[in-house]
């Protein structure tokens, strides 16, 4: 007993980890230890020596279980320790930023467009990419005959289905559905088929469109001018020439004097010190009957612009077609 008792303390003493004190535990106080043994066969000793032995053989046992439960508790603190020391980590090292990227050139121009109308007090106004030929073409004054309308320019889908070829109907669905006084924009992409050095099957437009009485040529000007300073910078000059829309009368096209040059005249401008940035015009009053405004009562002014053009003259991108290949060499510049 007393041998039982000192070897299984040594033991004890002598696990050095969690799984090895297990062991020790089943070997002195499992089932089969020499003293569970001896303690289940106290009925077969004689009766005189049963008390002693049953006495002092529960006094090791406690003894035994108390000291495994305290190395138990000792381990268990180590190991902790150990584990804590092991995956220690600095919290005061500095971390690893994630690269951020930002906005394409063509969205962060859409956006600078947005904001300098919605300053004027306009709002903004998005449609279906999938268009009829009727808000694309007729309830603009393109009839069917108009050579915008060709095979040739248009994605045609099915039947009278088409990829809008201008965010044009979007602002047919607006003056549909609400009443003048209108001030919209809508930004948005279009689809043409052509594709060239300077066209792509897809772009991004901005259209504008302001109805309200007595609105007049020099309201258009006035605010492409603060449109144009406010993008271009203070000192740009505007310009109309005459031209041709099917849904304006008058129409014209606008210049902004050349912002390399200042108007004296570059290679950019190609000698001219202009350059084009949109078309517009009065709304034709024959586009006012398709949406049952009274061309009588109202009147509107409409422009038009290619944000990718925009962006090019803006930041001097000589290539239209840099904006959609997708090399970040050229995309992180801006
Ligand atoms: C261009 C020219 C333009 C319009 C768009 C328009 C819209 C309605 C009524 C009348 Cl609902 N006009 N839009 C007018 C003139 C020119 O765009 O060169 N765009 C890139």
């Amino acid at each position: 007993m007393r041998s039982i008792y000192a070897d299984g303390l040594a033991n004890i003493a002598g696990a050095n980890d969690l799984a090895t004190l297990e062991a020790v535990r089943v070997r002195f106080l499992g089932r089969k230890a020499d003293l569970v043994l001896l303690l289940r066969s106290i009925p077969e000793l004689p009766v005189e020596e049963r008390p002693e032995v049953g006495r002092v053989g529960n006094v090791v046992r406690k003894y035994l279980e108390s000291a495994v439960e305290a190395r138990h508790a000792e381990l268990e603190t180590e190991e902790l320790v150990l584990g804590l020391e092991r995956e220690r980590l600095d919290v005061t090292l500095p971390g690893r930023a994630s690269p951020l990227g930002h906005l394409h050139l063509v969205m962060q121009t859409q956006r600078e467009i947005e904001d300098i109308f919605t300053g004027m007090g306009y709002q903004i106004a998005e449609g279906p990419e999938i268009e009829t030929e009727y808000y694309n073409f007729e309830a603009l004054n393109t009839p069917a005959d108009h050579p915008a309308r060709s095979l040739h320019d248009t994605f045609f889908i099915e039947g009278e289905v088409l990829l809008r070829t201008h965010t044009s109907p979007v602002q047919v669905r607006v003056m549909e559905k609400q009443a003048p006084p209108v001030r919209i924009i809508c930004p948005g992409r279009a689809y043409r088929r052509d594709s060239d050095a300077t066209h792509t099957p897809m772009f991004h437009q901005v259209e504008g469109l302001v109805v309200d009485e007595r609105i007049t040529l020099a309201d258009l000007k006035g605010t492409l001018e603060t449109f144009v300073r406010a993008m271009f910078g203070a000192d740009r000059r505007v310009r109309l020439r005459p031209h041709y829309f099917p849904f304006t009368e008058p129409s014209v096209e606008v210049d902004v004097s050349c912002m390399m040059c200042d108007g004296d005249g570059c290679r950019l401008c190609k000698r001219s010190g202009w350059l084009e940035i949109l078309g517009a015009g009065m709304v034709d009053p024959d586009v006012f009957r398709f949406v049952n405004y009274d061309p009588e009562r109202y009147t509107g002014f409409a422009f038009g612009m290619g944000i990718e053009r925009i962006a090019m003259l803006k930041h001097g991108v000589n290539d239209l077609r840099l904006f959609f290949e997708n090399d970040l060499r050229f995309l992180r510049q801006f």
